[in-house]
C-alpha cells in the first residue's frame, strides 16, 4: 500500500473473525469473498478486483495442524494453488502469480545449506501440498507462459506472528513470566534448527520477484541456523531471566516427523534481485520480545485502572 497499490485481501468464511485483526494492522485494505476450495468463488474474485499482481499466501500453514487435518491441508495448501492459476487463466492471464512456497518442502535435507537446486523430501502433509503448489506454478509458466513465480521461503517471523509458531510462543511467554502472569513454557523439540529471518524483509522479496523481466523461483533465507534452544536463550536473557528456570518440554508439541535442520542460500535472489535482509537473528528477538512486553504491559496496566 505504501508503494500506492490497491490491494484486495481474500477472506472466506461467513464471519471470518481474522477480519477485525487484519482491518486494525492494515487499514485500508479493500475484502473480497473468496475460497481456495471453490473455483468459481476465485473467478468471481479476480473478477470483482482485475489485479495486475496475485500473491497467494493462503494456505494451512501451521505443521503441526497438518498431520491432524492432513487430507483438507492437501486440498487448501496443494489444489488451492491450481485453483488460483485456473482462475488467473480464465479471467486474464497476463495476472504476475506469486506462489509461497516453503522451505519445509526441504524437509529431510538433502544438501546443506538448501538452494532453489536442492531436491525436495517433504516431511509433513503440509510440507508435501507445498511441494505440489511449488511444482504446478512452475508448470503453469512452463506450460501457458504465465508469469508466475515460487518463492522458496524460510522461516519468518515478527510481532504478527501467530501465538502457535515456537517463535512467538516463546516471546510471549517470556513477556508473560517477566510480568508474573505466568511461571513455565513448554515445549516440544528444542533442538530444531531454523532459519529465522524478518517478515517485512521476506514480503519486500515476494514483490521484488514479481517485477522482473522474467519468472523464475528463488529461495529467500538468511543463510544463518539456530536452534529454538537459542531462540529461548536469548527470548529469556533479554528481560534478564535464564531460559532454563522456566522452559519444560511436553511431547504433546513434538510432531510425527521432524525437520531437523533448515539454512537457505539465497545468492540468486540476493544478485539477481539485488535482495538484502535488514535485521538481524538478535535484533527480531528482541523486537519480538519487546513488543509482547508493552502489550502485556498495557493490558496489565487498563486491567488495574478498571479495577
Ligand atoms: O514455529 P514452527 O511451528 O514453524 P515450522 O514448522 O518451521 O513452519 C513455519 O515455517 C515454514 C517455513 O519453513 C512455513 F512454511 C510454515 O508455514 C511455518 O510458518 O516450528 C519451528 C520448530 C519445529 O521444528 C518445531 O518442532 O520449532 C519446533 N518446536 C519446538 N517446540 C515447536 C515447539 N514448534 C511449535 N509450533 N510449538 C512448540 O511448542
Amino acid at each position: 500500500m505504501e508503494r500506492g497499490y490497491t490491494v484486495h485481501g481474500l477472506v472466506r468464511g461467513q464471519n471470518n473473525p481474522r477480519l477485525t485483526n487484519v482491518e486494525r494492522l492494515c487499514p485500508g485494505i479493500e475484502f473480497v469473498e473468496g475460497d481456495l476450495l471453490d473455483q468459481s468463488s476465485l473467478i468471481a474474485a479476480l473478477e470483482t478486483c482485475q489485479p495486475t499482481e496475485v500473491y497467494n499466501l493462503g494456505a494451512i500453514s501451521f505443521v503441526a495442524l497438518s498431520f491432524k487435518q492432513a487430507s483438507l491441508t492437501g486440498e487448501v495448501t496443494g489444489l488451492g494453488v491450481v485453483r488460483m492459476l485456473e482462475a488467473i487463466r480464465t479471467v486474464n492471464a497476463d495476472i504476475r502469480f506469486y506462489q509461497a512456497s516453503s522451505s519445509e518442502m526441504f524437509g529431510k535435507v538433502r544438501e546443506t545449506p538448501q538452494t532453489e537446486g536442492t531436491a525436495f523430501h517433504p516431511r509433513s502433509p503440509y510440507g508435501v501440498a507445498k511441494v505440489y503448489g511449488h511444482y504446478i506454478t512452475v508448470n503453469y509458466r512452463e506450460s501457458y507462459g504465465m508469469y508466475a513465480c515460487s518463492g522458496i521461503l524460510f522461516n519468518h517471523e515478527s510481532e504478527r506472528r501467530g501465538l502457535e509458531f515456537v517463535t512467538r510462543k516463546i516471546t510471549n511467554s517470556v513477556a508473560k513470566i517477566k510480568l508474573g502472569l505466568q511461571k513455565q513454557l513448554a515445549l516440544g523439540n528444542l533442538s530444531a534448527r531454523r532459519d529465522w529471518g524478518f517478515a517485512g524483509d521476506y514480503v519486500r522479496a515476494m514483490h521484488l520477484m514479481l517485477q522482473q523481466d522474467e519468472p523464475d523461483d528463488y529461495v529467500i533465507a538468511t543463510g544463518e541456523t539456530h536452534s529454538v534452544e537459542e531462540f529461548c536463550e536469548l527470548a529469556f536473557a533479554h528481560v534478564g531471566l535464564d531460559w532454563r528456570d522456566h522452559v519444560v518440554t511436553d511431547e504433546r508439541f513434538l510432531r510425527p516427523a521432524e525437520v531437523d535442520l533448515l539454512i537457505g542460500d539465497s545468492t540468486k535472489a540476493r544478485t539477481k534481485l539485488g535482495w538484502t535482509t535488514t535485521v538481524s537473528f538478535p535484533e527480531l528477538v528482541t523486537r519480538m520480545v519487546e513488543s509482547d512486553l508493552a502489550a502485556h504491559s498495557a493490558a496489565l496496566r487498563q486491567g488495574v485502572a478498571g479495577g
